[in-house]
């Protein structure tokens, strides 16, 4: 799709339509993160372009006199792609690119590119590369379509049977390779699971997980609390894999943290199944330690995303600690402390705070271990939850 890393960057122009039930703020707010999303991309973000419409154009996203103006737009200003800010059905990509004149990413095919990008493991890649093709499998038929019946006569390579055109061909090889990478998966999913059992006999289960939308902190803390390398960076989902170890200096119980992988709004929907393997880890977690941005200010919508996704992944029962980081760059810390009672405010480059973060886990862990010794006599370990 787009291997020219080494050229000049593309010159691309952020769009959507905002429909009367979107407020100013939040379509801002998400024009915003979109922008940031190209920059991940590598993308020189050279414009913007929207409109307000009471829905998208059932064929093209935007209204025909908007699409014109586009194409002007195009023109004048050499755009390279257009990002539309929503997730739209293959037949107005197509559309819209043919009109327009230039490559069309919709914002999950934004997010693909992203983690196709950022995958590093084996494990990763699998798990990116079916959703990449589930993605890709419509908009091909969408492509075939348009190539219509002169597609058949052409001739192929390979086990293509009389009759069967190069659409259908190429959604048999989607199907197959799905099925293949499927299985792999499979096969290192039951790998990381003995992985998991054999750690927790060694370790106990004194285990917390670093979840929340992508940029937050997550792998900042992870560092800070664990004095490993996890991989920091200011782009979007810089962290793919989880990644476990103990809290540093050693504690008693010794507690494992996970750094995971960040949330975002409109997930496309491939990769919500990605991230429920990538996030069993987190799953078995004791507690979860909730990391939000203050000073971004779209954190609201950022938690309340944070949450969906903890409750459709099936952990909204574990226990939670909020934690407001990057107090330093702003943010209101009486009015958060005030709405959500309990939470941590604090700025990850402060040694002082991250000692009262790692504080207060290893405070859950001990009560943890205090009520099970009252249960238990003398056995004393960390319950599980459930
Ligand atoms: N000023 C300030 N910057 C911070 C703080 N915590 C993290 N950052 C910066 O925010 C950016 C993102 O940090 P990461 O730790 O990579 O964020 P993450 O949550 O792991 O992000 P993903 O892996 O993309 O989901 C980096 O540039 C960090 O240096 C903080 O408390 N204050
Ligand atoms: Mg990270």
């Amino acid at each position: 799709m787009m291997q020219d890393i080494d050229r000049k960057p593309k010159r691309a122009i952020v769009a959507a339509v905002q429909r009367p039930s979107v407020s100013d703020l939040e379509f801002e707010a998400s024009l915003t993160e979109l922008r940031q999303l190209a920059k991940t991309l590598g993308f020189e973000v050279i414009g913007r372009f929207t409109q307000k419409r009471a829905g998208f154009d059932a064929a093209a996203y935007f209204g025909t006199g908007k699409r014109e103006e586009l194409r002007l737009m195009r023109e004048q200003e050499a755009v390279d792609v257009i990002l539309i800010d929503h997730e739209i059905s293959p037949s107005q990509q197509f559309n819209l690119a043919k009109e327009v004149g230039c490559e069309v990413m919709d914002r999950s095919m934004v997010i693909l590119e992203i983690f196709h990008r950022h995958a590093a493991s084996r494990y990763a890649r699998a798990q990116v590369e079916i959703a990449r093709l589930g993605y890709m499998a419509p908009r091909l038929r969408e492509a075939a379509k348009e190539a219509g019946p002169k597609d058949r006569g052409r001739s192929g390579t390979g086990g293509r049977s009389g009759g069967e055109s190069h659409g259908e061909l190429d959604r048999r090889k989607i199907r197959d390779r799905i099925a293949e990478l499927q299985e792999e998966l499979d096969g290192m999913a039951l790998e990381q699971k003995t992985q998991r059992a054999r750690r927790r006999e060694r370790e106990g289960l004194a285990r917390v997980a670093l979840v929340g939308y992508t940029n937050a902190g997550k792998s900042t803390l992870m560092r800070a609390l664990t004095a490993s390398e996890a991989l920091v960076a200011d782009k979007l989902f810089a962290t793919l894999d989880t990644t476990v170890r103990a809290l540093h200096p050693e504690t008693v119980p010794r507690v494992l943290v996970s750094d995971t992988v960040g949330f975002i709004k409109n997930l496309p929907h491939g990769l919500v199944a990605s991230f429920k393997s990538t996030l069993d880890e987190a799953l078995e977690a004791s507690l979860l330690v909730h990391v939000v941005d203050a000073s971004d200010a779209g954190f609201e919508r950022q938690l309340a995303v944070t949450g969906e996704v903890l409750a459709e992944i099936g952990a909204e029962d574990v226990p939670r600690l909020v934690v407001f980081n990057k107090i330093d760059r702003g943010g209101d810390e009486a009015a958060l402390r005030a709405k959500h009672p309990g939470c941590v405010v604090m700025s990850a480059k402060r040694e002082g705070d991250v000692a009262g973060l790692r504080e207060a886990i290893v405070a859950f862990f001990q009560r943890g271990l205090v009520r099970l010794r009252e249960q238990l006599g003398e056995t004393a370990m960390i319950r599980p939850r459930g």
